[in-house]
């Protein structure tokens, strides 16, 4: 079976859920195609932190609702390091812009139902994905349904939105790309309880032991991460474990600590920053995940996912209506700049607040001065809350 469309989307995460939406509101057809069931999809719990950006384009395009009813709007967080707790007014040090806390999961959830209600193809559960033709004006993308039947996509551009682990960018000739890239000899053992937030901020804290960070997803949901092996093994660590972890790395003398409560999912992450350059080739072009990957430290993630695919609808539409191909040529350069500012910051936050086995006692007291001076600068306060809450989306 062979059909054809204007944008082939690769990957239903927020990238190319948003993508789609994006293009739908502008007139422009796009098929989505993902290979996991839409259930897991739709549960696969991850990234929590929004930016003003984001917030703004799910409300501009119409998904905001929910978001806007059941999102938690912080104005700040907390720093931690030898037992104490630092609040970084964000708000403050930035003329008011703010971070709101919903998950990622809810906003995919929210994406999918706006997909449903306009009737635009979104194929989940499809398999053997392969791209052709990539350097013709009609590149194609074949696939198997979920009942297993071959089809074909013929398409005017292709979005590459299916992440790290995507089949977009390998099937780039690679001549064509250069990657960039470092690993972290840690990851992050990442938790859901069923207890009520502790703090009505989130808690970064270095202990001796390692990084621990303290977030939440709603009134009732605290979300918790603690610093762990990138392969760690789940199940060495018990419940009792796993709090007994967090009470000795993010209590405070002030008496403060995370409410504790059952815990409902939990799982490890590596981490990993991730760039390839350029982030196109011909009409195939890539978003999210696809292109970089950010250490989670610095919340960065979705959000330069869903710039991208801002500036990738946006440059497509104007493609469509008049025909100009400049912001399609300069898709790439812009997003490099805004990756790789987010690249430095996330680098930072997580050099910062995780301890390495290589670390030495020098490199200790030198995070901890790190921290000090963070604290006690203004400046330098300023600039972690200026990309935090990060740039104005284009
Ligand atoms: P996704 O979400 O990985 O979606 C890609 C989709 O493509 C599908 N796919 C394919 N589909 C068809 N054919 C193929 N061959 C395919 N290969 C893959 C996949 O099944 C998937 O559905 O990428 P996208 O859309 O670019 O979104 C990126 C974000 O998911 C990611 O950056 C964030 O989760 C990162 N992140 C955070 N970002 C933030 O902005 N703030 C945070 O607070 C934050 N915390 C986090 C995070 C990521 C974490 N983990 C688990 C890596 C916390 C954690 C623990
Ligand atoms: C989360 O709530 O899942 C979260 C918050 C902040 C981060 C990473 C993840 O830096």
């Amino acid at each position: 079976m062979i059909s054809r469309t204007q944008v082939g989307i690769v990957g239903a995460g927020p990238a190319g859920l948003m993508l789609g939406h994006l293009l739908h509101l502008a007139g422009i057809d796009s098929v989505i195609l993902e290979r996991q069931r839409e259930e897991h999809v739709i549960e696969r719990v991850r990234a929590g932190v929004l930016e003003q950006g984001t917030v703004d384009l799910m409300t501009d395009a119409g998904v905001g609702g929910r978001l806007a009813r059941e999102g938690m709007r912080h104005r700040g967080l907390y720093v931690a390091f030898n037992r104490r707790r630092h609040h970084i007014d964000l708000a403050e040090l930035t003329g008011g812009r703010t971070i709101t806390i919903y998950g990622q999961n809810e906003v995919v959830r929210d994406l999918i139902a706006a997909r449903r209600a306009t009737g635009r193809p979104l194929h989940c559960d499809v398999s053997d994905v392969r791209l052709d033709d990539l350097t013709s004006t009609q590149p194609r993308i074949h696939f198997l349904d979920r009942g297993g039947t071959p089809r074909t996509l013929t398409c005017d551009f292709i979005a590459g939105c299916d992440g790290f682990h995507g089949v977009t960018r390998p099937s780039i000739p690679a001549p064509h790309l250069q990657a960039f890239e470092r690993t972290y000899h840690f990851g992050w053992l990442g938790i859901l309880a069923s207890a009520a937030p502790s703090s009505d901020e989130l808690v970064y804290s270095l202990h001796e032991r390692g990084f621990a960070l303290f977030s939440m997803r709603s009134a009732q949901v605290t979300r918790l991460y603690l610093q762990c092996a990138p392969d760690e093994d789940l199940a060495a660590w018990s419940d009792d474990r796993i709090w007994s972890e967090l009470r000795a790395r993010l209590s405070t003398d002030d008496g403060w600590r995370p409410n504790e409560g059952t815990i409902t999912q939990r799982g490890v992450t590596g981490m990993r920053s991730f760039v390839v350059e350029p982030m196109r080739y011909h009409r195939v072009f890539l978003a999210g995940d696809a292109a970089h990957i950010v250490p989670p430290t610095g919340a960065k993630g979705l959000n330069l996912a869903m710039a991208d695919v801002k500036r990738l609808a946006s440059a497509l539409e104007t493609f469509y209506r008049g025909g100009s191909a400049a912001a399609l040529d300069a898709y790439s350069d812009r997003g490099l700049r805004r990756t790789w500012r987010a690249q430095r910051f996330s680098w930072w936050m997580t050099s910062m607040l995780h301890r390495s086995e290589s670390d030495t006692a020098f490199d200790y007291r030198r995070q901890l001065a790190d921290l000090e001076y963070l604290v006690s600068s203004r400046a330098a306060m300023t600039s972690l809350a200026e990309n935090y809450v990060g740039t104005p989306f284009e």
